[in-house]
Order: C-alpha cells, then sequence, then structure tokens
C-alpha cells in the first residue's frame, strides 16, 4: 500500500490533488484541518493499493490521436449511441404525428422546435394517442413537478447551492436569502460558503450578508461543517455555497469528504442553465446525482432562447423546480417557481418578470 499526504486551501482543492494522483481507487485514511503559516488548511492522507497503471501513449501525429479516439477512447458511448439510433428508429414510425388531432401535432412540433427531447416527445405522444380531445398541458401537467423554494415553509433547516461553476449559484443563494429576509424580517438566516478557493464567490456572500446583518461562515474542512451543524440552533435557515467540483469529482464524493452526506436536515438544490448541451446535462446528472437532491432552480432564463430543457430534465431526473432566476441584477430577478411560469416559458418564452425573450 502507499500513503501520501496533501495539503490545500480547502478540502475540495486538496481531493482534486488526490484524484489527479492517486486515481479514483485512493482511500482518504485522515481528513483534517490543520494550521500552517497562520492559516487554516486542509491535510488529507490518502492511500493506494498499487501505483495506477497510466497507459503510455505511442500516438505522436495528428492523425495517430484522432484514430486512437475512433477506435478506442469512447468505445462505449459508440456503442451506446448506436444502442439509441437503433431504439430512435425502431420508435419513429409509431410516433406518426397524423394519428393526433391537428392541434396536438401542432403542440408536439412546437415543443420539438423548443429543445424538448425525442424521449420526451415519445412519452407525451404515447399518452396522447387515442384521445383526440386530450389536451397537452394536462399531459405535461403531470411530467413536471414545482416546489417553491421557501426556507420557511422547508422541513430542512441546511440548504446547499451545487451545480457547475458560473451557473448562478452564489447570486441565487444571495437573492433567495434576501428574499427571505425581506418577506421575515425575524428570519435567522446564515450564509455559509464552501467555495473558498476561488476566492470570488466567498467575497460576495461575505459581503451581502455583513450589509444585510445575516450570519456569515466558511466551510474549508468537514470540521467547519461539524461546528456548524453544532451549532445550528442558533439559526432558522443555513445557506450552504457549494464550489463548482473539479473534474472527476462527484456530488456523492464531495458530501461525503465534508460531511454533508450524513446531514438529515440538508437539502441540495442543483442550479442549472437551459442552455447548456444534452451531453452536459447527460453528465451533470451523473456528477451531481445525490439523494439528497431536492430541487432544480433554473438560473440565466433571460439569457436562454428555448426552455424545453425544463421539461427534459424534470422528465429525466424527476425533481421538482423550485425556483427561476431571470436576472444579472440583485433585484426581481428570482422568483418562486410555480407551474404557470413554467408553461408560460415554455409557450410564451415570457420570463417569470414579464419579459418577452426573442
Ligand atoms: N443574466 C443573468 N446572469 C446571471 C443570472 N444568475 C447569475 N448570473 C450571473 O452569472 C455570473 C455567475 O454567477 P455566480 O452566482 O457567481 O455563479 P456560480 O459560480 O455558480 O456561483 C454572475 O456574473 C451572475 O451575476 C441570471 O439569472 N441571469
Ligand atoms: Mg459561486
Amino acid at each position: 500500500m502507499r500513503m501520501k499526504t496533501y495539503r490545500a486551501a480547502n478540502s475540495t482543492a486538496a481531493f482534486a490533488k488526490v484524484k489527479a494522483d492517486l486515481g479514483s481507487e485512493a482511500v482518504i485514511l485522515s481528513n483534517n484541518t490543520i494550521t500552517e503559516n497562520g492559516s487554516k488548511c486542509c491535510e488529507i492522507v490518502a492511500a493506494i493499493d498499487s501505483m495506477p497503471t497510466i497507459p503510455t501513449r505511442k500516438t505522436q501525429t495528428k492523425n495517430d490521436v484522432v484514430e486512437d479516439a475512433m477506435e478506442n477512447a469512447v468505445g462505449w458511448q459508440r456503442e451506446w449511441s448506436q444502442i439509441k439510433g437503433q431504439i430512435k428508429q425502431l420508435m419513429k414510425p409509431q410516433i406518426d404525428l397524423d394519428t393526433l388531432s391537428p392541434k396536438q401535432k401542432r403542440a408536439m412540433e412546437f415543443l420539438e422546435r423548443e429543445d424538448v427531447d425525442e424521449n420526451v416527445l415519445a412519452k407525451i405522444f404515447c399518452d396522447l394517442r387515442g384521445d383526440k380531445a386530450a389536451s397537452i398541458i394536462n399531459v405535461l401537467d403531470g411530467m413536471i413537478n414545482v416546489q417553491p423554494f421557501s426556507a420557511k415553509n422547508s422541513m430542512k433547516k441546511f440548504h446547499a447551492f451545487a451545480g457547475p461553476g458560473g451557473a448562478g449559484k452564489t447570486a441565487s443563494l444571495v437573492r433567495l436569502a434576501l428574499k427571505e429576509k425581506k418577506d421575515n424580517p425575524k428570519a435567522r438566516i446564515c450564509l455559509a460558503t464552501a467555495d473558498g478557493g476561488r476566492g470570488k464567490g466567498r467575497m460576495v456572500l461575505k459581503h451581502y450578508a455583513e450589509l444585510t446583518g445575516l450570519a456569515f461562515r466558511e466551510i474549508i474542512t468537514r470540521d467547519d461543517f461539524l461546528l456548524l451543524q453544532a451549532e445550528a440552533k442558533q439559526f432558522d435557515t443555513i445557506l450552504i455555497d457549494l464550489p463548482g467540483l473539479p473534474g472527476q469529482t462527484t456530488l456523492e464524493e464531495w458530501t461525503a469528504l465534508y460531511g454533508l452526506a450524513g446531514c438529515e436536515d440538508l437539502d441540495i438544490h442543483l442550479i442549472l442553465n437551459p442552455y447548456y448541451s444534452s451531453a452536459q446535462f447527460q453528465r451533470f446528472m451523473e456528477k451531481y446525482q445525490s439523494e439528497q437532491l431536492a430541487s432544480v432552480i433554473w438560473t440565466k432564463l433571460d439569457e436562454a432562447c428555448t426552455f424545453g430543457a425544463l421539461l427534459n430534465m424534470a422528465f429525466a431526473s424527476g425533481l421538482p423546480v423550485s425556483a427561476l432566476s431571470y436576472g444579472s441584477g440583485l433585484k426581481n430577478s428570482i422568483a418562486q417557481a410555480t407551474k404557470e411560469m413554467i408553461w408560460r416559458l415554455l409557450f410564451m418564452r415570457t420570463l417569470p418578470g414579464g419579459d418577452i425573450q426573442p
């Protein structure tokens, strides 16, 4: 067994070093907060049975690289996309839009233009088939749920905001905290950041916490989260800003590393933009999969031109939508989600604030 020690500004960065160096087989032996040059940082001791074997590449020329990629690297992906293609070919003749009423057919064609996935369209088709009077809205109604974000009405005290870097985690956390404070001035809200490493998000959160008199805490390692749990009684709601997870790190690994995984009083909300590609959505579904995931918060709606992704994600994940963010400013830019807002986005490209997208 080989053991190695890794130090970094926080556990996220230290864990990324472990993964890059030892691979995903590595076992974490210890994960502690230490003080180095007067500031707190994280030290992880990790071990691996044997050295990972990094294949030696003989490829040299550009052509070799392309050949190699076609031949080996994405074998399973190629196989999967072939299977998907075959399923689609089998399904296609079954999806005969002319068997629907003209109104239903128009609605299906509309949804296709709005980037609703083929498998979602197939499900809608199956539900409509045989009932020309069936309304598409009734069918869609059963495919997407909303759970308006409200810390006050939530069963959970801790709410963590996860998602890709730049998706709008910090911005939506701050906006929801300010909204909560406005609606309920007596609420004891704590803003916590686990996104210390890269600077800006932490400063933004600290700034707004100071400005509005909210408590602020920093989570550098799991010890800090333990501390926060110990003092949780003094808060009604604790909103935690998570970092964009580096490379191979999954949300489940990250929450285990910081001790969030064991916290039953925690909901995680996934922050996404509607204009990611379907390959990215697929990857995010794998990376951010967690039993603690409670909702999706859609941001940057004002920068999107189609909204089929809301339906695709609801269908693929089963997660309700909790909030919709539609502007870069702090005011009037986030709304607790309602079904009506979603239908207006999808069918009229109208943002929750009333603006219409081109
Ligand atoms: N146009 C627009 N910009 C947004 C929205 N939400 C966040 N942003 C901006 O997107 C950028 C990244 O947001 P941030 O919250 O820092 O992302 P994070 O990395 O996920 O924390 C910032 O400049 C935000 O002001 C939104 O709904 N619309
Ligand atoms: Mg951030």
